[in-house]
């Protein structure tokens, strides 16, 4: 089982995130930001991954902190559980709908940081919850995952639904690229050698 527990702590938040990227999609939220959850337990359900994550932040300011920081130690976790990378498909994509809304997630355990976040979301909030976040989530990710991401919503008009589309194609990408493949046993999907360098 390939499993993490990070722990990072900051005067903004103290964070504990515990994951199994060979899980079932068991999940355990504890953060104060209901509809983050609510996008957490997208990710643990299609990408098939076990996700704890315990967050005491600075919400009487707003929620920007714990969304953030909740990304960068959840990158960190992500990247300590996949280790060495062989054997592992290394890249993922997946297209979800929900109703009207479309989005596609495409991703490599590269090794580099990238985003590429294109979501014109059509209310600036849902709920409570500000979506400038979700931006401020998946750069948090991607530079302590050193992940490449191409996040696209490609249509959608209800905002809610425009967010879970890409968490759950997020997730379904992700189960993909860590995924091993029998093919692959014993290599480095990579011509170069490593994926961690
Ligand atoms: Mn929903």
């Amino acid at each position: 089982m390939r499993t993490a527990t990070i722990t990072r702590n900051t005067s903004e938040t103290q964070i504990t995130v515990s994951i199994n990227l060979d899980g079932t999609g068991k999940a355990h939220f504890d953060t104060g930001v209901p509809f983050l959850e609510h996008m957490l337990d997208q990710i643990a359900r299609h990408g098939l991954i076990d996700l704890d994550i315990v967050c005491k932040g600075d919400l009487h300011i707003d929620d920007h902190h714990t969304v953030e920081d909740i990304g960068i130690t959840l990158g960190q976790a992500l990247k300590a559980a996949l280790g060495d990378k062989v054997g592992i498909r290394r890249y993922g994509h997946a297209y979800v709908p929900l109703d009207e809304a479309l989005s596609r997630v495409v991703l490599d355990l590269s090794g580099r940081a990238g985003l590429e976040y294109n979501i014109d979301f059509t209310r600036a909030l849902i709920g409570r919850f500000d979506v400038d976040l979700f931006s401020e989530f998946f750069h948090g990710l991607v530079n302590h995952a050193m992940m490449t991401l191409h996040i696209d919503n490609l249509r959608g008009k209800n905002a809610h639904h425009q967010a879970e589309t890409v968490f759950k194609a997020f997730g379904r990408a992700l189960r993909m690229a860590v995924e091993y493949d029998e093919r692959m046993a014993g290599k480095m999907p990579s011509t170069k050698g490593t994926l961690t360098a």
